[in-house]
């Protein structure tokens, strides 16, 4: 099958996201509403099994204080937090100090000059993805992915396959016709449950992590002088990672099964 798109998550894919910029926005907005809550970055990486912001917060106050979490009050105090975070996040992120990961923007422009087709599929919410694109692209993000899904859009986040299954709905293409590209292990599993290719690139909170049944597992996607590193097809590999290179895994893989 011809491959016509590439489709991306957010966090920790485009850009390393979570621990200066949603941990810090939560721990903002922990602080506002006079909570004793704080998260640390180790702290943090261990919540990141939990995929979305309300169900992550949801998950600390199950752990800290089982009784008060599951009173129906709660959902309205984490509705609250959360869209405080999100203001917050929207802060640090137009401030600039967030950037693309290496090899990012290269992969796009090549993607859009080519003809490629771009999608988004995250967990996190759409004002955060349009903040973090204008933010690294500028006007250049206008009309690069063709479909954005994100956060509520869908009932179950990842690793549920239901964000990348609505993105394939939302333009009409088959698993087989797109390569995904993710940081996490839920991520993968939600790429691979509906059946896309992925490339991995792990990041600070994921390089110990397994990664079963990945294209590749690499530490970025490299630009020439600052080659990405990691597995491919399952041996060492080294290089920078571009349209071609990420179809010759694809059509390796597919010619072995
Ligand atoms: C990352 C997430 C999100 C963000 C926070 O998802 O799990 O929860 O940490 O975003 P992805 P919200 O890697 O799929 O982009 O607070 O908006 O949920
Ligand atoms: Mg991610």
């Amino acid at each position: 099958m011809t491959i016509k798109a590439l489709i991306f998550d957010v966090d920790g894919t485009l850009a390393d996201t979570e621990r200066d910029g949603h941990r810090v926005a939560f721990n903002r907005a922990f602080a506002e509403a006079g909570l004793d809550w704080h998260w640390d970055p180790e702290r943090y990486g261990d919540l990141l099994v939990v995929t979305g912001g309300k169900e992550r917060m949801l998950r600390h106050w199950q752990t800290i204080d089982p009784i008060e979490a599951q009173r129906p009050s709660s959902q309205e105090l984490i509705n609250r937090l959360h869209q405080q975070k999100n203001e917050f996040y929207a802060q640090i992120v137009a401030s600039g100090s967030v950037a693309l990961r290496v090899g990012v923007r290269r992969v796009l422009f090549e993607a859009r000059d080519r003809g490629y087709r771009l999608g988004i599929a995250t967990t996190t919410s759409p004002e955060n993805v349009d903040v973090l694109l204008h933010s690294t692209l500028g006007e250049e993000c206008s009309n690069l992915f063709e479909c954005v899904g994100a956060g509520e859009a869908v009932g179950r986040k990842k690793p549920a396959p239901d964000i990348y299954q609505w993105v394939l709905r939302q333009m009409k293409l088959q698993p087989g016709e797109c390569i995904a590209f993710e940081d996490s292990r839920t991520g993968l599993f939600s790429a691979r449950q509906a059946g896309i290719e992925t490339v991995v690139t792990h990041n600070r909170y994921s390089r110990h992590d397994a990664f079963p049944d990945a294209l590749a597992v690499l530490d970025g996607l490299g630009e020439p002088g600052s080659p990405a590193t990691g597995v491919a097809l399952g041996r060492p590999w080294s290089g920078v990672v571009g349209i071609d290179r990420t179809l010759g895994w694809v059509h390796a893989r597919a010619a072995c099964r």
